[in-house]
């Protein structure tokens, strides 16, 4: 079993063999794999380069202590099983110190809070984890998590209650705050979770928001690398590697990137010893990233889940597919883009079709089509309203919205069947399985004003333009595919 005594005879597989055990300096909630494939690797490597006390708390705000457990067994340790296309490396990482499960660790996890060596607070808790009330960006106060956290603020169980409760506690012992990393993947996401805490703390304490506005920073990232969920064959690929067992390994592709905007008033991590960009503003890259990967990633998901394709390099693989989802980002997504000279959108879109074909990696659509009712927005309508706006097709983008619409009536083109997982899944599939024909499906998911707002809901461009793909997928998806993939 990994362990912090096996350590010794793992040299060849950690990153160097120097390591001082670091305090902690970081409570990270949302301990998934993304985290500890990404921001947990920079930051040991940048401790690496400029030593620091940059050891990470990680929390489940699931209360998963099975994870909890499998990693505090390894006492915070795990590889990281990197899958390119010539082969696998596997890198042990020691920078996780603790992990703590939601509701069991609460007072561990106040008391990191409150420690003065906790500098920053970073979160990946993916779009649903901000409980914002989509049309205006404020914690949704009809959200029943919400709700229970301004009625006890002491026991807080979502991310504005978590926070609110946390600066309350070093604002009254008056400890400088800690600075807030949003890692998800959100347009403006530092601006959009200081939005959600500032109007969560305005109802519970104005005085504390006053507080929160003056004296805490909320720096945007933009945060790229290619996460699958953990297999048996990572946990094989791991031990055949260590020659010990790590029941939480993390595959990934090798490429990584992140971008982030350089606002630390309690200083950071070195982390561009380790590569990362640090800027004074994420937004292009942010977008052009949501708006070419994000989108496409999601535009392949739905479309496999109806033709059947498992995962993203299947999808990729089908040459139609590919050559649908390079025109999409060439001629409707990369001309809405603005980023710097330095920032070649070509040779981007093509890394990303490279990404895909990663044939080792078996990244599942299933995992990627979760949450459309969170992803849709920033990914794909964003760029929609853009060339709506600007009076320009949206045809390919219009395909992407039906495959969504149709893979929400829970069925493949084959007939099989899947579930449906969103936070809004009830009234999805029931406003899906209610429409008979395309034009009652655009109309009845078009009216859910949680993910389209009235002005592209009325849009009569938009739905004739849903209502033909959707009349197309009908008759079967490759057909539809094969169709748009020839468009002019
Ligand atoms: C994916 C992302 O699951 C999804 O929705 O599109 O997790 C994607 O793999 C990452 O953002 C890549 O950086």
């Amino acid at each position: 079993m990994l362990s912090r005594s096996s350590l010794s005879a793992l040299e060849a597989h950690c990153l160097s063999s120097e390591w001082r055990v670091p305090a902690i300096g970081i409570v990270h909630l949302g301990i998934g794999n993304f985290h500890r494939a990404h921001e947990a690797l920079y930051t040991e490597e940048a401790m690496l380069a400029q030593p620091g006390d940059w050891g990470i708390c990680g929390v489940t705000l699931q209360g998963d202590v099975s994870k909890r457990d499998a990693l505090m067994t390894q006492d915070g340790l795990y590889s990281v099983v990197e899958r390119g296309p010539d082969g696998v490396r596997v890198t042990v990482v020691r920078a996780l110190r603790e992990v703590l499960a939601m509701p069991f660790g609460r007072a561990r996890l106040f008391e990191r809070f409150a420690d003065e060596r906790v500098r920053i607070v970073s979160l990946t808790v993916t779009e649903k984890g901000y409980c914002r009330d989509p049309q205006t960006g404020d914690a949704d106060f009809t959200h029943s998590g919400v709700a229970h956290d301004l009625a006890h603020p002491d026991e807080p169980s979502t991310v504005p209650g978590i926070l609110c409760a946390a600066f309350k506690a070093r604002r009254d012992a008056g400890t400088p705050p800690f600075t807030v990393l949003s890692c998800d993947n959100l347009s403006h996401n530092g601006e959009a979770l200081r939005q959600a805490v500032c109007s969560f703390a305005r109802r519970l304490d104005p005085a504390l928001a006053m507080w929160i506005e003056t004296h805490v920073a909320f720096p945007s990232t933009m945060v790229d690398r290619i996460v699958p969920a953990t297999t048996d064959a990572d946990r094989a690929a791991a031990q055949a590697a260590l020659g010990v067992r790590d029941e939480a390994p993390v595959p990934c592709e090798p490429f990584r990137q992140w971008v982030i905007e350089d606002r630390f008033p309690a200083g950071r991590p070195a982390w561009e010893t380790a590569g990362a960009q640090l800027v004074d503003d994420v937004a292009p890259f942010e977008i052009a990233k949501l708006r070419m990967l994000n989108a496409t990633h999601s535009t392949l998901a739905y479309l496999s889940m109806l033709a059947g394709f498992e995962t993203i390099s299947d999808a990729v693989g089908h040459a139609p597919l590919a050559s649908l989802i390079h025109a999409m980002m060439t001629r409707e997504i990369a001309p809405t883009l603005d980023v710097p000279p330095s920032f070649d959108l070509g040779t981007y879109r093509d890394a990303l079709l490279a990404r895909y074909a990663n044939p080792a990696l078996k990244h599942r659509c299933a995992q990627i089509a979760m949450d459309g009712s969170q992803k849709m927005p920033p990914r794909i309508l964003s760029t929609i309203q853009a060339r709506l706006d600007a009076g320009q097709p949206i045809e390919r983008l219009a395909l992407a919205v039906a495959a969504w619409f149709t893979f929400l009536r829970g069925r493949a083109d084959d007939g099989s069947r899947y579930a449906i997982s969103d936070p809004l899944a009830e009234r999805l599939t029931n406003a899906a399985d209610n429409a008979g024909t395309p034009d009652s499906l655009v109309d009845a998911l078009l009216a859910v004003s949680d993910v389209f707002p009235a002005s592209l809901a009325r849009n009569p461009a938009l739905r004739e333009a849903l209502v033909r793909a959707a009349t197309k997928l009908q008759n079967g998806s490759l057909a539809a595919i094969d169709e748009y993939a020839r468009m002019d």
